[in-house]
This record gives structure tokens, sequence and C-alpha cells, in this order.
């Protein structure tokens, strides 16, 4: 994957989009506040072992209150959309009747980002589904999909009038085979069938959101977001690595694109997983429910591999690369090796290949996003790193989280000059927060957040990413990574 270039300057379309995302349990704090109830990651967080160092999200980034501080700040740095989550526990706690309280809760927030001229990016679904949902089966039970469409409606109706763009399900691929197949996510099963039951309910609530929300507003901008990498054969020339290459690809993210823009599962990926898929599963019409047009696929990209087939050792990731791919049951540590390259690491142990991200955006428009008429948005791109290195004017140089970003963006414009429709790029993530099932030990903040005081205090790459967006345009640097 050839490095983008990062010594030449670069403008970006007039009307391309700037800003940060950030999800709901992540920052938000306020877990049992006016009447919010348990999400499967507050009761999987209190489970020993599951999450390092005991963390959960009760305090968070107390967003919750602090969300006028959040919003200034981010107008400040000009952000012009910000991606948030809304918490389906907060708004129907247990998954049930609405909660007016939790629901003034996003009416304030809205209102705050249009009076600071910030477009509201909403997304329905970022893996905090109520507790008492996942007690009747979560998304192994079909009814979710349903009673997810229906908790779509409620949020149009509440904020509609002022947010024109939705996402319905952040990476549902980790819902589904972090969640229920691997277990390192809520609601931590290893239930094989049943991640291909949630596989299908998700992609079927999303089907049935989108078609609510069309009915209610054909004007809106809808979409999904889901998770990429890029996977390189070690040898091209190896059958066996191309079709471990292919089985990675079809249950990364074919498994949903198939369903979304053709209408069908890949014929490959339902071979995969044939010996477990759950034959009472489809239903007639789910399929074209599911492939409902959307407007916009929003793209998460943190990292790429080289993928060779296994070699009998049954050691996956000899190199302890951070190969959570390796979860899905058709691809377990037999199946398929993770290489190590010279690339650098980002604190996540995740290799930097901000080429394949172009290529990725190109061949994404190519093939199945441009055909279909929806165009792209970077939903997600971000980098992990210590802050350890404070420069002598107290501010936290992290040097590498700005290269990083750098360089992913350096190749969002080359896919750009390439053709594809790429028309935004949202940062994860504007605070340092809680990563999942890292705790607060991981972070991508562009603004540091004291654990103690909860302090907000920006990094050196807030400050160039605020001229980056405030310019819409990369300065050359001197120096290619
Ligand atoms: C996103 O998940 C989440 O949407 C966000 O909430 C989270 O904070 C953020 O990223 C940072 O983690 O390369 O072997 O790990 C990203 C999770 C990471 C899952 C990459 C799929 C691919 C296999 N994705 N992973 S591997």
């Amino acid at each position: 994957w050839p490095a983008p270039r990062t010594d030449v300057a670069r403008t970006f379309p007039p009307a391309f989009s700037w800003g940060v995302a950030t999800a709901a349990f992540q920052i938000e704090g306020a877990s049992h506040t006016e009447g919010r109830t348990d999400s499967i990651w507050d009761h999987f967080a209190r489970l020993p072992g599951k999450v390092e160092n005991g963390d959960t999200g009760e305090v968070a980034c107390d967003h919750y209150h602090r969300y006028p501080e959040d919003v200034a700040l981010m107008r400040e740095l000009g952000v012009d959309t910000y991606r948030f989550s809304t918490s389906w526990s907060r708004v129907r706690p247990d998954g049930g009747d609405l909660n007016p309280a939790g629901v003034a809760f996003y009416d304030r927030l809205v209102d705050e980002l249009l009076a600071a001229d910030i477009k509201p990016w909403l997304t329905l679904y970022h893996w905090d589904l109520p507790q008492a949902l996942e007690e009747k089966g979560g998304w192994r039970n079909r009814d979710t999909a349903y009673l997810f469409a229906e908790y779509a409606l409620d949020m149009h109706a509440a904020l509609g009038d002022r947010v024109t763009s939705w996402t319905t399900l952040n990476e549902p691929w980790c819902s589904a085979f972090l969640g229920y197949a691997g277990g390192q996510h809520a609601p931590g099963e290893n239930d094989d069938a049943g991640s291909l039951r949630a596989l299908h309910h998700l992609l079927l609530g999303h089907g049935h959101a989108i078609t609510a929300l069309r009915e209610a507003d054909a004007d809106l901008e809808l979409g999904i977001t889901l998770n990429f990498s890029r996977y390189a054969p070690l040898d091209p020339a190896s059958a066996a690595d191309l079709d471990t290459v292919r089985r990675l690809e079809d249950g990364m993210y074919g498994c949903f694109t198939g369903p979304i823009f053709a209408g069908a599962y890949p014929e490959t990926f339902l071979s995969d997983v044939a010996d477990i898929w759950p034959q009472d599963l489809v239903r007639d019409g789910d399929l074209a429910t599911i492939a409902a047009p959307i407007d916009v696929l929003g793209v998460n990209y943190y990292n790429s591999w080289v993928i060779a087939a296994p070699d009998g050792s049954g050691e996956v990731s000899p190199s302890g690369a951070s190969a959570d791919g390796g979860v899905s049951p058709w691809l377990t540590a037999r199946e398929s090796r993770w290489i190590p390259t010279q690339a650098p690491r980002t604190e996540m142990d995740w290799e930097n290949h901000p080429g394949a991200f172009r290529d990725l955006l190109v061949e994404l428009d190519r093939e199945v996003t441009g055909p279909a008429g929806t165009h792209l948005v970077i939903t997600e791109n971000g980098a992990a790193y210590p802050d350890d290195v404070v420069a002598p004017n107290g501010e936290i140089d992290d040097a590498d989280r700005t290269t990083y970003l750098r360089e992913h963006i350096a190749a969002v414009h080359e896919a750009i000059e390439s053709g594809a429709d790429v028309r935004g790029y949202l940062l994860w993530t504007l605070l340092d927060n809680f990563e999942w099932a890292y705790g607060y030990g991981k972070t991508f903040g562009i603004v540091h957040v004291d654990r103690q005081t909860l302090q907000r205090t920006p990094k050196a790459s807030a400050r160039w990413y605020s001229h980056l967006m405030t310019s819409n345009a990369l300065d050359a640097h001197e120096r290619n990574a």
C-alpha cells in the first residue's frame, strides 16, 4: 500500500464536512440519572475481569452535565459536524416507554449545537442495548429489530425538526461478533450461531428503521456505519492466502454490504458459515427490507493487515497484533494468520497503513456505494497514543497522533482525487473516554480529560486539526513518513 504523499498542500472540496465523533456510553456518564436504566455495557462493566481496571461508564466524561462546555470547545476548534449517539436506555428505559427527561437531554444538546452553528449527526445505536432487552435474548431475538425501529421513530419525532443526518447502527460487526461470539464486548456471549442471529437482526433493525425514517421524512440523510480494514495476502500468488483474505472480507464487512447494497448475503459467506447458519433465520421480505436505499455509508477505519492462510501451528497472531477479527467462528485461530509488518503501530497495537485507507475508499466507491448512488463519509478515524510527552508550554505533545491524522487525511484526499465520492471526515474522537473493554486506559481524544477533575485540555493535535478544519486544507509537510 504506497504511502499517501504528505509533502504537498491539499485543498478539500468546498462543501467537505469536518468534525468529530463520539458515542453516548463512552462520554455521557450519568448512567442512572433522570430515569436512565442499565444498558448491556453497564451490566458487562460490572462483571469481574471484563473491562480493564474495573472501569465503568458511570461517570465517563460527565458529558451529560458538561455538554455546554464541550459544545463551546467544538465551536472554538471550528467543528462543523458533530456525530454523537443517543442512549436507548436513557430515552426508553428498559427498552419500554418513552422517558421525556431522557429525550430532553438530547433536545438541549441539539439546540446547543445549532446555536454554535454545528450540524448534529445522530447515531441511534452505538452498542448500548437496554439490559432488559438483552434478558429477552438481545439481538438474537427478532423482536429487538422491531423495537429498534420504534425507538428510531421516537427520536425522529423529538428531534427530526432539527436533525437531518441519521445513522442507524455503528459497527454492527462488533455488536454481533465481539458481543455474541468472541465475548470481548457486551453482552459477552460465546454463542456462534447466536452471533449470526444477531447479525441478521441488526441488519433487519437497520432496514426497518431506514424505512420508517424515510416514510417520516423523505429528505433525511440516512445511512449506516460499518468498520473496515484492508487485508493483503502475504503471498498474492497463493490461492490459500487469497482465500483467507476473501473469508475475512466476507466476515468483516461483506456480510453487511452484501445484504445492504446487493440484497443478499454473499454466497461464499453463506458457505463458510453453513454449519452454524440457523435455517429459520431469514424470512420472506427480510432481504428487501435490509436493502432499503441509503444516502450515506459511514466508514470507520483504523488499521489494515497482511494475512496468510493457517500453517497448522494454530497461531493467529505471532506478533501479538491485536487481531480481534480472529473471533468470528469462521475466522478462528486455525483459519487465519495475521502477519506483522514494519508499519508503525498505535497504542492498540494496530498497524498504520494509510495507503490502504485510500485504496479501500476508492474500491468501495467504485464497487459498492457508487453504483447504488450512495456517498461515503468517514464517520471515524483516529488513533490511541499515550499522552506522556508534555511540551514546555504545558501542552500535551501528541505528535504521533498528528502524524497518523495527517497521513490518513492525505489518504482521503488522494481517494477523492481518484474519483471517490467522500463528503466528510469525522475524527475519532473529541475527548479521552471509556474505550470499551480497555476502560480509560487507552486514549483516542484530541482533548485530554483528567480522570480526577474531568478537566478538558486540548492536545497539540487539537490545535493542528483546528487549523485543518478552518482552512479546509492540509499544509505541505516537509517530510513524508
Ligand atoms: C470503534 O471501534 C468504535 O466505534 C469506537 O467506539 C471506539 O472507541 C473506537 O473505534 C476505537 O476503538 O484490527 O484486529 O482489531 C473500532 C473497533 C477496531 C473493530 C478494528 C474491528 C478490526 C480487527 N474495530 N477491528 S483488528
